[in-house]
């Protein structure tokens, strides 16, 4: 397989043919590049969560044993997990932060509590809005989203991350799509989502310091050729 993460490590992804043995014992369900999954994957990194085995899909082939026997729903990503398959990457990554060893990315703090619900909840609209931006003026209408961030990260002065110095379920919630949003704005729009945008800059250098993060990572090329297959060609 072609390196399409920035690990050449992994392994290559399941195609139609149903692998042997069991498909529901603790194992993640992923597809390399998708962001949802990618949430998931990032916990699964953190060495005391090192609680599952990863079980790479090609999503793209439409695989029946996926949807009839592991995820009726036929989404990655999915977990098994005390006989039950859990999907939603938002509701996973809270489901494995607390259902698993290792210090909880969930602040005790209740104004942090407060603020990392309400931008967990907007991570749909900003994605909504830079995705529907790709079909549409796509500098001007990504921007707020951008800015929204921007203006996120001031609220705790005391570190890079969106709760201050720890990083947290929030950072891992947005930092896969920012990942994709910024090398595809880049490399097709010429679009620097970093500049002025002091605050987003530092976060996403910070974030790119998580060991946990770099594995999962996109090959920059990989995300140019998909999006711009995914969102280009319609025009
Ligand atoms: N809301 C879901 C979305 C998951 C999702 O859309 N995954 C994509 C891959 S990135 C998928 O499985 N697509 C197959 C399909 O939509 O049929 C989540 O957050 O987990």
């Amino acid at each position: 397989m072609a390196a399409v993460t920035m690990n050449e490590h992994l392994p290559t992804p399941l195609d139609a043919i149903e692998p042997q043995g069991s498909l529901l014992s603790l194992q993640l369900y992923i597809a390399y590049t998708c962001p949802h999954l990618q949430r998931v994957w990032i916990l699964k990194n953190r060495p005391v969560q090192n609680y599952t085995k990863l079980v790479p899909i090609n999503i793209q082939n439409r695989l029946a044993w996926y949807k009839e026997k592991v995820y009726h729903v036929n989404k990655v990503p999915s977990l098994e997990h005390n006989g039950k398959v859990i999907g939603e990457s938002l509701d996973l990554i809270k489901y494995v932060d607390s259902n698993f060893e290792g210090p909880s990315l969930q602040p005790n703090d209740p104004t942090k509590q407060e603020f990392a619900e309400e931008l967990i909840t907007y991570s749909d609209t900003f994605n909504k809005i830079v995705f529907a931006s790709f079909k549409g003026d796509t500098v001007k209408e990504a921007g707020p989203a951008f800015d929204h961030l921007e203006n996120a990260l001031h609220k705790f002065n005391d570190g890079p991350f969106f709760l201050g110095h720890e990083f947290s379920l929030v950072d891992i919630t947005y930092i896969p799509f920012v990942e994709k949003f910024q090398t595809f704005l880049s490399g097709v729009w010429n679009y620097e989502i970093t500049a002025a945008r002091p605050k987003l800059a530092k976060w996403i250098e910070e974030v790119n310091k998580i060991d946990a993060y770099k594995p999962t990572k996109t090959d920059p090329k990989v995300i140019v050729e998909l999006y711009s297959s995914l969102f280009l060609a319609k025009h």
